[in-house]
Formats: structure tokens, sequence, C-alpha cells
């Protein structure tokens, strides 16, 4: 087989890129090694910025969003007790869209299977070759070992994907922060406890109401690292949930059994650079955020911008400035929102490890954003989406 793009992952970045591709007339195939049904049962993001929002209607398949998805003007922060919202709107002109990447996912799949779209789930053992002269991709499926020549592999294969390990020990730089803690997160049909988000800075740990629609809420909270999932029942967590919330939040909220509960790390860490003669990788493959700031599904849609950007102008004008430019484009934008999920998550969690120094300048930084309207128009420039 050959094509023009190759992709390897099946996430919101290659279909994106994909289904922008499409539109352009430039041929490529999606290589993911599980299959659709699996994809579309990881429960990940939940806000969308007006960029990535405007990629998916650019990509052909924003109606859905539109029609169900929850525009959000603002967000509150809670500490010592009390909510300060962080008026989105009123601060950037700008929105966010309240939108799980579950649905997201499942739109640009449906748009791709309209339009004949060449998807192979259930590649196993893919492997992109010979970036440097004549790029080919090998899987194997059904018993077979199949190829695929190509112009070009983007690597759109997450954090534990083959495209970054393959160019492992060619001049790749890793930038790494782990954190010392993890998020739980429960995911209940239960009407949302708020109409926007609230993150909360209590004694015992951070806590996140977030929600998926009017009927579907998503909570997280801090929890130690050591924790497993099987510790917590649905009561355990509701009841430390509800104690990290201010009084009037905690009375108001309405729980039920939960139909997901997960743990994840939290990690930053970059790759750089993100290039390597025809192979980019892009999306969660070259950077991973803690998702306090909401920016990883966004930041896999901002590379596809570039990256798309680079391909189109190399088949329609014969040009490649744009593809060289890609990885410091795209790192330019990946760095501030590291820096800004990094300052998010630093400025509510709690730290094992930190002192009462650290904890007083934690508090006063609060303090600031509650008295400081310059304070709280950066915090929200940065969580609507820097432009591109
Ligand atoms: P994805 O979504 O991980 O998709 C990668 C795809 O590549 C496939 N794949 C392979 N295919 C072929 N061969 C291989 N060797 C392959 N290895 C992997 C996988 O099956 C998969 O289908 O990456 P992409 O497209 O870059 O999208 C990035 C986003 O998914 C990610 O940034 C966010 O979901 C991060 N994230 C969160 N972001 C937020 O903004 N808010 C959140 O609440 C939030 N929660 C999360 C998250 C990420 C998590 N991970 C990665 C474990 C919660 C979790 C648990
Ligand atoms: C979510 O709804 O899953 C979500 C929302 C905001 C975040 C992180 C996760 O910052």
């Amino acid at each position: 087989m050959r094509t023009q793009v190759a992709i390897i992952g099946s996430g919101p970045a290659g279909l994106l890129l994909g289904a922008l591709l499409d539109n352009a007339g430039i041929d490529n195939v999606i290589l993911d090694r599980v299959d659709r049904q699996y994809i579309l049962s990881r429960i990940r993001a939940g806000v969308l910025e007006s960029g990535t929002a405007a990629m998916l209607d650019h990509a052909g398949a924003g109606a859905r969003m539109h029609q169900e998805g929850l525009v959000h003007d603002g967000f509150s922060l809670s500490f010592a007790g009390r909510r300060h919202r962080i008026d989105l709107k009123g601060l950037t002109g700008k929105s966010v869209m309240v939108y799980g990447q579950t649905e997201l996912t499942r739109d640009l799949m449906d748009h791709r299977e309209r339009l004949d779209g060449k998807t192979i789930y259930n590649a196993k053992h893919v492997t992109p070759y010979d970036f440097d002269d004549k790029p080919y991709v090998t899987y194997e499926k059904d018993g077979a070992t199949h190829r695929i020549a190509c112009d070009f592999i983007a690597g759109c294969d997450g954090y534990h994907g083959v495209s970054r390990a393959s160019v492992e020990g060619r001049g790749l730089e890793h930038f790494e922060k782990i954190y010392p803690f993890g998020w739980l997160g429960v995911l209940a049909d239960v009407p949302p406890v708020d109409h926007e988000l609230i993150y909360a800075n209590h004694t015992r740990g951070f806590a996140l109401c977030s929600q998926r629609s009017l009927t579907r809420s998503r909570y997280y909270i801090q929890v130690p690292l050591e924790d497993k999932v099987e510790q917590w029942s649905d009561q355990a967590f509701w009841d430390e949930l509800r104690r990290r919330l201010p009084r009037d939040v905690a009375e108001a909220m309405i729980t039920g059994p939960s139909i997901e509960k997960s743990i994840a790390p939290l990690r930053s860490y970059v790759a750089e650079p993100l290039r390597f003669g025809s192979l980019f990788l892009v999306g969660d493959a070259g950077h991973i955020v803690p998702p306090t700031g909401a920016k990883g599904l966004n930041l896999a849609a901002s590379d596809v911008h570039y990256l798309f950007e680079g391909l189109r102008e190399f088949y329609a004008e014969k040009s490649n400035a744009c593809i060289k430019a890609y990885s410091g484009r795209a790192l330019a934008r990946i760095w501030k929102a590291e820096r800004f999920s990094w300052s998010m998550t630093s400025l509510t969690h709690r730290f094992p490890a930190n002192g009462e120094f650290d904890q007083k300048v934690q508090e006063s930084e609060l303090d600031y954003l509650s008295s400081s309207n310059a304070a709280r128009t950066a915090m929200a420039e940065n969580y609507v989406g820097l432009p591109y």
C-alpha cells in the first residue's frame, strides 16, 4: 500500500490530522494498535479551548459539539472555604467548551467513516522506518506483515507509543517533572454541583468539580501515589470530595454510583525536537502536562494545527519551510502550556514536602489572584488558550 501521510494513533491528534488532510485532498491512513470501542472507553479530558473547537469545525465534525457541548464563560477557584470566580469571558473575551474527549473522538471517527477514510484498527507491532530517506511503516494484522510506503509519518500514538521510542538515541532530549500525587477521578450520572468548574485548594488536598453534560459529572480528588482505586469505595470518595469543598457546594452536591473510577499520576514532560526527517511527534507522543490546566488535548490540537499547515504547504506550494519550522513553532506553544499547567498544579495542590514557607507563598498567590485583575487576566488568558 502507498499513502501520502501515515498516521500512527487514532486518538484526538491522529483523527484531527486525518480529517484536515482529507479536507485538503491529502491521502492518509490511520493505524491503531487497539479497536474503536477500546479507544472510546477511555475517559479523559473535558475542556476544549476555542481554537480546538474551531479545528473540530474546520475538520467538518463540529455539529454535535455545538448542540451538546456546554459553553463556559468562567470557573471558580476555592480556597480557605471561599469561592473566587475567574471571569474568562469578561477578562479575555473568550470562553471554553465543555465537551468530553470521548465525544470529540467519536465525532471524528464517525466523520472519517462517512468519508470512507482508511483506518486500520488492531494493527500490531506498528513500526516506522527510514524517515531520513524513503519512509515506510510496517504492521502485523491477521497473521501477516503489511507495509505502507509514504511521504511522511505522523507519530500521534500517545505517551507510550512507538514513534518516540523509535527516535531514542538520535539526539532526542527529555525534560520531565513527576508530581508526588495522583488524581482519583469519578464519573457519575448526577447533575453537576455548579454550572461552572470549581478548582479547590484545601488543607486535605486538591479537588475539582467538572462535568460532561447537565446530567453527567466528573469529579477528581488529589490522592497519594500509593493509593489503589480498589481502596476507594464510592461513599469514601464522595465524603472526601465534600470535605474539600466550601460548605454550600458540599451541601448542594448530588451523589450517585460511579460509572468509572480511576487514578492517574501527574507528570510534566517534553521531548525535543519533535521532528526527525519526515517523522513528526504530535500530541502526547511528544509531551505530557498535569491535567490541572486542562491543556493535554488542546496541545494535541495545536500541534496538529502546525503540522497540518506544513503538510498543506508542502503539497500545495511545494515548499517545506513550514515542515522545517514545525518543531520550533509547536514547542514554543507547548512550553507556555507546560508552564501554565505546572503553575496551576503548584497553586492548587498540597505538596507533601512543602514547609510552612512554601505554604505561605501558595496562600499569598491565591490572595493576590483574588485581589488583582491583572493576575486573574494572566490566568484567564492561559486557560482559554494562547493564540496559535
Ligand atoms: P492519545 O489519546 O493517547 O492517543 C494515542 C493513540 O495511539 C494509539 N497507540 C498506538 N497505535 C499504534 N501503535 C502503537 N505502538 C501505539 N501506541 C499507542 C493508542 O491506542 C491511542 O489510540 O494521544 P493524543 O491523540 O495525542 O491525545 C492526547 C490526549 O488524549 C491527552 O493529552 C489528554 O487526554 C490528557 N489527559 C487529560 N487532558 C486534559 O486536558 N484533561 C484531563 O482531564 C485529562 N485526563 C489525560 C487524562 C490523559 C490520561 N492518560 C494519557 C493516561 C487522564 C488520563 C488517564
Ligand atoms: C475533566 O472534566 O476531566 C477536566 C476538566 C478540567 C481539568 C481537568 C479535567 O482541568
